[in-house]
């Protein structure tokens, strides 16, 4: 790790009491979670690929319709990861809104580890893997009962389908999400931005709301937007934040 990129981040962190945190998948890969575009993500090369489509065309909703059976053979294998714990990463952030550092997690994750370590605002851009409820009377179910269930998700109560309340491509993000996370980023001092490549929008957009706040970006790769950054930090999170003091 680079020490001196590291005490500029330390420095950052200590010189601010609005923190923003805004990740990806890549805040997960430490936990064992594989991401989109990593070297071994699911979107690696093609000829490495295990499933028959491109993920995006896997994780749409014309996928879902059209081929709902094969929809959720992939969301099960691939995307409703269960029994996996937070790592260093997830529980620094915990500790930095317990000293009262940090605003808020903004997560294009659906894995719910934010809060399995402890943190209490996580806003979730593309919903989670833990609700999901049924298309025709709304039930409630787990994810462990969708994991579980065989082919197609169905309801106890009356038949129909459940469907993860996980946006697919094609589709609009929860209500009020959005708007939730531009006023969060619009008010931060500091945003720290780490484990995305910032190639899925709208969320990516989100940094043209920055107002006078300081930008670190920690990703292993480049973005889009490195050039915008205060600090880049191209190195492994979890290094990173199991060093930084709260
Ligand atoms: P992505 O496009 O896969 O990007 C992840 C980024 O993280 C890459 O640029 C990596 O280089 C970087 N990265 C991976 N591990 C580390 C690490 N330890 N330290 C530093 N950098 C690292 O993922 P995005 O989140 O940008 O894409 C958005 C998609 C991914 C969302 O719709 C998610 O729902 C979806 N997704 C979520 C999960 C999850 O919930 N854990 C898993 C896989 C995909």
């Amino acid at each position: 790790m680079d020490r001196n990129k590291f005490e500029q981040f330390q420095k950052l962190v200590d010189n601010s009491k609005n923190i923003v945190f805004f990740g990806g998948a890549g805040v997960s890969t430490a936990s064992g979670i594989p991401d989109f575009r990593s070297e071994n993500g699911l979107y690696g090369e093609e000829s490495k690929r295990k499933h028959k489509y491109s993920p995006e065309y896997m994780l749409s909703h014309t996928f879902y319709k059209d081929n709902t059976e094969e929809f959720f053979e992939f969301y099960k294998t691939e995307m409703c990861a269960l029994g996996y714990k937070p790592n260093d990463t997830h529980y620094k952030l915990a500790e930095l809104e317990k000293v009262g550092k940090l605003k808020a997690v903004i997560t294009q994750n659906i894995d719910g580890l934010h809060q399995l370590a402890g943190s209490k605002n996580v806003i979730e851009l593309h919903g989670t893997i833990h609700k999901n409820t049924c298309t025709e009377c709304s039930e409630q179910y787990t994810a462990e009962y969708v994991k579980n269930s065989i082919g197609i998700p169905r309801c106890k109560e009356c038949g129909g389908i459940i469907k993860p309340d996980v946006t697919l491509y094609e589709e609009m993000l929860p209500y009020g999400v959005l708007t939730k996370a531009r006023r969060l980023i619009r008010q931060a001092d500091l945003v720290i931005v780490a484990g995305t490549s910032l190639n899925v929008q709208p969320a990516a957009g989100l940094l043209s709301e920055l107002n006078g706040a300081k930008l670190v970006i920690i990703n292993k790769t480049e973005t889009p937007q490195d050039y915008i950054a205060d600090l880049l930090i191209k190195d492994d999170m979890t290094e990173v934040f199991s060093e930084l003091k709260a």
